[in-house]
Parts: C-alpha cells; sequence; structure tokens
C-alpha cells in the first residue's frame, strides 16, 4: 500500500472524523433525557483508564490496577458528568438559574454548563478552602460567586433553603440527575475492561460518586453487560471522615479540601452500596494521601487533586486484603491543576532558584 493511501486510510478511519459526542449521546439509552431535552455538553466523558505499573509494584503481587482519570474531563473533574445531564433537565423544565454549594469542583463545572446552557448559575463556598484553580474557573465561566463564611455542610444547608423559596435549581448531587449522569463513569469502565473490576477505590465527601458508580455497575449488571460486580471501597481524609467513624463532623479538615465535608447528604445511599457490595469505609491521613499524589506524579506522569489521591492511599494502605490476580481501579475524581499550591509546596523536585542567566552556571547546577 501506498504510503500515501495509508495516511488516508489512517486519516479516515480516526477518531477524529467521529468524535465523541459527550456521555449523554453517548449513553442515551440509559439516561433520562428524551427528544425534547436539549444537550448541554462539553463532550465530557470518555475518560482514559491508565494501568498505573507503580501502584501494581507496590502491592507486590498479580494485581492490576487502573486508575479512571476523570480529571480529563471539560473543566478538569468528574462533575461534569453530572452537570451535563443536571444542566440539560434544568434547561428542559425552563430553569433560568441554578446554584449549588460547593468545595469547588461542583461550583466550577455548574459554572461551565449553566453558561453554556444560557443560564445564570449561583455558587456558595466556604471562604478560604476552595482551591485557586477552581475559584479561577468559577470567576471565569462567569458564575455569581458567594464566599461564606462557615463550612460546606452549612454552604449546603444555605442553597437547599434558597432552591426551596426561590426559582433556583439546585445542581448539587441531591439532584438526581447529577448522579444518573455521573454513574456512566462505571459504564466507560466496564465497556473497556470488558468486566467489572474487582475493586472500586474512590474518594467520599457527599458520597454522590460513589453513590453513581454503585448505580452503574448494578445496571450494566442487570444487563448482562458484567457477569461481577465490585466492592465499593470508598475512602475519606481522617479529619473529615463522618462515613468511616459514623457521625457528623463539626469542623471537617484536611489538605483534600475538595472533601472537606462532615455531613455527607448521600450517605444512606452509599452505606447501601457499600453493603450490598461487601464494600468498605476507610480513612486515610493527609499524609498517605499525599503520599499517593506524590507516587502519582512521579511515579507515572499523573497530576491528580489531593482529595483524588485518597482513592490510591487507601488502596495502597489496605492492599492486603486484595485476593490476587485481582483487578482495581482507582477514580481519580480531579485535575492536579485544580490546586497549584498543594502541589508547589508538596513535591520532591530540584528546584533551583534564582540562577545566573549564564551556560556555566545552568550546567553546574545540572550537575554537568
Ligand atoms: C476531586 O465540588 O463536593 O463524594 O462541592 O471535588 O460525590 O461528594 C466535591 C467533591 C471527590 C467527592 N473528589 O465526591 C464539590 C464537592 C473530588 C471532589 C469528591 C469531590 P462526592
Amino acid at each position: 500500500m501506498s504510503l500515501l493511501k495509508k495516511l488516508e486510510q489512517t486519516f479516515f478511519n480516526n477518531q477524529a472524523m467521529h468524535p465523541w459526542p459527550g456521555l449523554i449521546e453517548a449513553y442515551r439509552d440509559w439516561l433520562p433525557v428524551t427528544d425534547k431535552t436539549p444537550i448541554i455538553t462539553l463532550q465530557e466523558g470518555a475518560t482514559p483508564l491508565i494501568p498505573t505499573k507503580s501502584i501494581s509494584e507496590r502491592i507486590g503481587r498479580e494485581i492490576k490496577v487502573f486508575v479512571k482519570y476523570d480529571g480529563l474531563n471539560p473543566t478538569g473533574s468528574f462533575k461534569d458528568r453530572g452537570m451535563t445531564m443536571a444542566i440539560s433537565k434544568a434547561k428542559e423544565a425552563g430553569s433560568e438559574a441554578v446554584i449549588c454549594a460547593s468545595t469547588g469542583n461542583t461550583s466550577a463545572s455548574a459554572a461551565a454548563y449553566a453558561r453554556r446552557g444560557g443560564i445564570k448559575a449561583f455558587v456558595l463556598i466556604p471562604d478560604g478552602y476552595v482551591a485557586q484553580g477552581k475559584l479561577a474557573q468559577a470567576l471565569v465561566y462567569g458564575a455569581e460567586v458567594l464566599a461564606i463564611r462557615g463550612n460546606f455542610d452549612k454552604a449546603l444547608d444555605i442553597v437547599r433553603e434558597l432552591s426551596n423559596k426561590f426559582p433556583v435549581t439546585l445542581v448539587n448531587s441531591v439532584n438526581p440527575f447529577r448522579l444518573q449522569g455521573q454513574k456512566t463513569a462505571a459504564f466507560e469502565i466496564i465497556d473497556y475492561l470488558g468486566e467489572a473490576p474487582d475493586w472500586l477505590c474512590i474518594p467520599m465527601g457527599n458520597a454522590g460518586n460513589i453513590s453513581a458508580y454503585w448505580m452503574g455497575f448494578e445496571e450494566y449488571f442487570q444487563a448482562g453487560k458484567s457477569k461481577k460486580l465490585p466492592r465499593m471501597m470508598g475512602f475519606q481524609a481522617s479529619g473529615s471522615a463522618p462515613l468511616v467513624f459514623n457521625k457528623v463532623i463539626e469542623n471537617p479538615n484536611t489538605i483534600a479540601t475538595a472533601i472537606r465535608i462532615g455531613n455527607p447528604v448521600n450517605k444512606e445511599k452509599a452505606i447501601a452500596a457499600k453493603k450490598k457490595s461487601n464494600g468498605d469505609f476507610k480513612d486515610v491521613t493527609d499524609e498517605e494521601i499525599i503520599n499517593a499524589y506524590k507516587i502519582l506524579g512521579k511515579e507515572e506522569g499523573i497530576f491528580c487533586e489531593p482529595a483524588s489521591a485518597a482513592s490510591v492511599a487507601g488502596l495502597l494502605k489496605h492492599k492486603e486484603k486484595i485476593p490476587n490476580g485481582s483487578t482495581v481501579v482507582c477514580v481519580l475524581t480531579g485535575n492536579g491543576l485544580k490546586d497549584p499550591d498543594c502541589a508547589i509546596n508538596n513535591n520532591e523536585a530540584k528546584f533551583y532558584k534564582d540562577l545566573d542567566p549564564e551556560i556555566k552556571t545552568v550546567a553546574k547546577a545540572m550537575g554537568l
């Protein structure tokens, strides 16, 4: 075959000719949408499932570990999966404004999708506890940002009440369309692996995502798309672990600000998923989170935010419990760029500052 012919073939077979349409179109039959639903999309979903050798090696047995890198969604987190659904349905219902409380990612995603759908976004955030990248996004996407002197749980109370009293649609994960969209991540994993994993490791904040994954796994299982169901392994930061310690945490604290949540609204759903899947909820310290965060960055070239690293931290902490031959998926819920301060303060890179702009100096610093 001539080179030209080959190139031509590659080009016409190329995915670029058939772009991914976004998860609603891709999984339309599995989602509560109709021909009348206006689809508000940024072509979210279809995120990579990446094998992570260094994590497998740390477990030291025949265990395959993948990360579901959902930080590669359009606004850099898994929230986009839920938001394409929530905003499309809000638009369908004629809503002109949405509101959410957020530790950052929900606000970024709500802002982006609302604006794309031509509706207003109000976001309530805990003042001083939202990572810079997320705040930057909400502002750039044109949300109205309301920072309160209080934590996420307080902000959520306020927006729930506001959405009851005023014509604004709540797009936190109490909105059922959010979980509908987010369940597609489980579909993608099974579509890719051809089977469900044995373990799903996932960070928990408000516990919407673990509930959504479980719904997705169950639906595919019932439809015969997989022959097994994974054990749902949910992880929380030790200073913010209401589901692990089974009590409301009044003043949650952790470096993983995304999951700094003391009273998760999806508690019941998450507990049901744990029970039905024979799963477990465990805590990981900030130190363990940062350790996993660093391993992913410097050994795998995967930059996630600290909350996401809790899934890998949890896996490493409980590696003895995994049967040989298992396949494990850790969900990396958000992109590392979301929280540059954490990155700058938590790495082991060689960073030479204030060098003279001369070859000699630079070469010397390089050890040449
Ligand atoms: C990166 O943005 O709650 O257990 O307001 O941003 O479904 O709450 C974020 C949560 C995990 C926890 N990883 O998910 C918000 C917010 C990241 C997150 C979680 C969040 P859920």
